[in-house]
């Protein structure tokens, strides 16, 4: 593997500042290294706000504060893949939500390319999960400008090789580690992720029916009969379809119909 010495800037120790060269053309040609910090989206948005291009990465072996959707925390000790991938799409800003279940499929992907046998899914709307426990989440965060986006920082975590959870995750999550009782070298996830992500991403920007097919085929909630809340409403109903807006189609116990897009709810059974 051929490693290229980039300039290493924003908060935190840096453990090394290398960028290793994947197969991408654009993904992890630059990637800032640390050992500890509080969230690698924070420094990334700080970064994308200086500047910095296209398919650069902020990553950690650790996060303090690492963080999830609304003011959801995100456990984050050595052994996982914390990272933060700056993305600049030409895309108006109501069309980002979709990128949260780009982030998700990436990570299925990876997961089924590195390992066949594994059943892993996608459960909208950011999550990578298998057998129903989550094992990798997205958070993205946008900066617009005149509702065209200026940059989306794509905040990914994956358990790599966490063994350990705390005691209220310690039924609904999971780790690669646990699920193949192998050791999986975190670099050689990242590879295979930031390869994944890019093509997608690619794809997608091309051609966003291309990528809404592959989230169907990995969509681990269509045909399920489920409970979304929303606000302090909760929904049940069977999942029909995920639209060309990333938006869950649910049919509710009245027959009726309700789109819900990823910013609105969230699954809680
Ligand atoms: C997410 O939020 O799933 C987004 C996770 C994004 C994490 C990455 S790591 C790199 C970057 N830097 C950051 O600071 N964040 C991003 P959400 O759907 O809201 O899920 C959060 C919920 O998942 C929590 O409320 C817990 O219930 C659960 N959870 C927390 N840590 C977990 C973990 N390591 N594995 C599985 N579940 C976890």
């Amino acid at each position: 593997m051929n490693y290229e010495l980039i300039e290493a800037k924003g908060e935190g120790e840096i453990s090394q500042i290398m960028s290793p060269t994947s197969d991408t053309r654009v993904f992890g040609k630059r990637v800032y290294s640390y050992s500890k910090v509080e969230s690698t989206n924070d420094i990334a948005y700080t970064l994308a706000e200086q500047g910095a291009e296209e398919g650069t990465v902020v990553i950690a072996i650790e996060q303090t504060e690492g963080k999830g959707r609304v003011d959801h925390y995100w456990f984050s000790p050595p052994r996982g893949l914390w990272l933060s991938l700056i993305l600049r799409p030409l895309m108006v800003s109501s069309s980002i939500s979709q990128l949260s279940l780009l982030g998700a499929l990436g990570i299925t992907t990876s997961i089924k390319r590195m390992f066949p046998l594994l059943s892993s899914g996608i459960r909208w709307p950011n999550d990578a999960v298998i057998n129903g426990k989550k094992i990798g989440g997205v958070l993205c965060r946008a900066k617009n400008e005149q509702r065209k986006v200026v940059f989306v920082i794509m905040g990914i975590g994956v358990n790599v090789n966490i063994e350990e959870f705390p005691s209220p995750l310690c039924f609904t999550a999971t780790s690669l580690k646990r699920e193949t009782g192998c050791y999986v070298p975190e670099e050689t996830f990242q590879h295979c992720l930031l390869e994944e992500l890019e093509r997608l991403y690619f794809s997608f920007l091309d051609d966003s029916s291309a990528l809404l097919q592959e989230i169907r085929l990995f969509s681990s909630l269509l045909g399920k009969q489920i409970k979304v809340k929303i606000n302090q409403e909760e929904l049940t109903g069977l999942v029909q379809d995920i639209d060309e807006k990333g938006r869950l189609v649910l049919r509710l116990e009245s027959g009726i119909q309700r789109r819900i897009g990823p910013e609105e709810g969230c699954i809680s059974g």
